[in-house]
């Protein structure tokens, strides 16, 4: 028996995120996280931030995975419990990989009037869980863009596209492109076989695969995994805003309790110890409070 690889993945569900609130008072739609988009290994959450900047995410603690920010419109300030801190502005990024433990508040600026953007939370592998934190914090103009052909430009986040690569570290191999195409335009995006992904729309009309799917504004369109090592894209008669984002699973059991990701109850647990007692990398969590919530 001979099996086929087909030439373009497919898109094997779209599904509609809604608005709903998250943090204190902020208004998000979650993507990846869903109940009908659970378990999108490497993949644990993907939220569209669009609104006033009213809302938040004050203090709060992570542990096991790795948050990605990135801006579209608007600043968010963050700070953590080791002095960190800094503004991300429109088209800026923030990979930041939490490792064995970070409290951190993310807020936005309140003299804007619309904060847009994406946070993506990727899951590690079990032997980065415990990993010291890290930060890879790239501004606008220090993202590289491919552009296969006039009317189409790809920021290269992470990964590779058109020969362009990113310098990203990526500790769960992981893609993340942001596509903007006129209308009346055809792309070709590789993807490692073992890869699973999807693409998130912002705006606008995508057609994806040889079947053509329909992609519109705040749909997620997952791909096929039958091992095709490309995706078709293309628009008709509208511009289109997405983001594509793929990884390679790590198929280890995940245990989640709100912002800790573990591979066991047992992890899980020490995790509470760990932040309530401020030790194993919640040292300087005692006592702290951001100046900025
Ligand atoms: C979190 C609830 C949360 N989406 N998008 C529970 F909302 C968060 C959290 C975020 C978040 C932050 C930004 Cl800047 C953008 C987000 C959820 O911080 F960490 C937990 N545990
Ligand atoms: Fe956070």
């Amino acid at each position: 028996m001979t099996l086929l690889t087909p030439p373009s993945r497919s898109i094997i569900k779209s599904i509609l995120s809604k608005e709903q609130s998250e943090g204190v008072g902020a208004k998000i739609r979650r993507s990846i996280g869903r109940p009908e988009l659970r378990n999108h290994d490497p993949f644990l959450m993907l939220d569209e931030f669009d609104s006033d900047p009213t809302g938040g995410f004050p203090d709060h603690p992570h542990r096991g995975f790795e948050t990605v920010t990135y801006m579209l419109e608007g600043q968010v300030q963050h700070e953590d419990f080791a002095g960190h801190k800094g503004t991300i502005g429109p088209g800026d990024l923030q990979w930041m990989t939490a490792g064995r433990g970070i409290v951190h508040s993310e807020m936005p600026v309140k003299t804007e009037t619309r904060i847009h953007g994406l946070q993506l939370w990727i899951n590690l592998p079990k032997e980065h869980k415990m990993c010291e934190p890290q930060y890879q914090e790239l501004r606008d103009g220090q993202i590289p863009r491919a552009t296969p052909q006039d009317g189409v430009t790809i920021k290269v986040i992470a990964g590779e596209s058109y020969g362009v690569k990113s310098q990203v570290y990526t500790r769960t191999p992981t893609m993340y492109l942001d596509f903007r195409m006129e209308k009346n335009k055809a792309v070709t995006q590789t993807i490692p076989s073992t890869f699973t992904g999807f693409i998130y729309m912002l705006k606008g009309k995508a057609y994806i695969g040889d079947k053509e799917f329909e992609g519109k504004a705040h749909h997620t369109l997952t791909f096929s995994e039958d091992g095709a090592e490309t995706v078709k894209i293309q628009t008709k008669d509208e511009d289109a805003h997405f983001v594509f984002i793929a990884g390679e699973p790590l198929k280890e059991p995940i245990v989640q309790h709100g912002p800790f990701v573990m591979n066991t109850d047992k992890e899980i647990y020490d995790t509470f110890v760990d932040y309530q007692y401020a030790k194993n990398g919640f040292e300087r969590a005692r006592n702290w409070r951001s100046t900025i919530a």
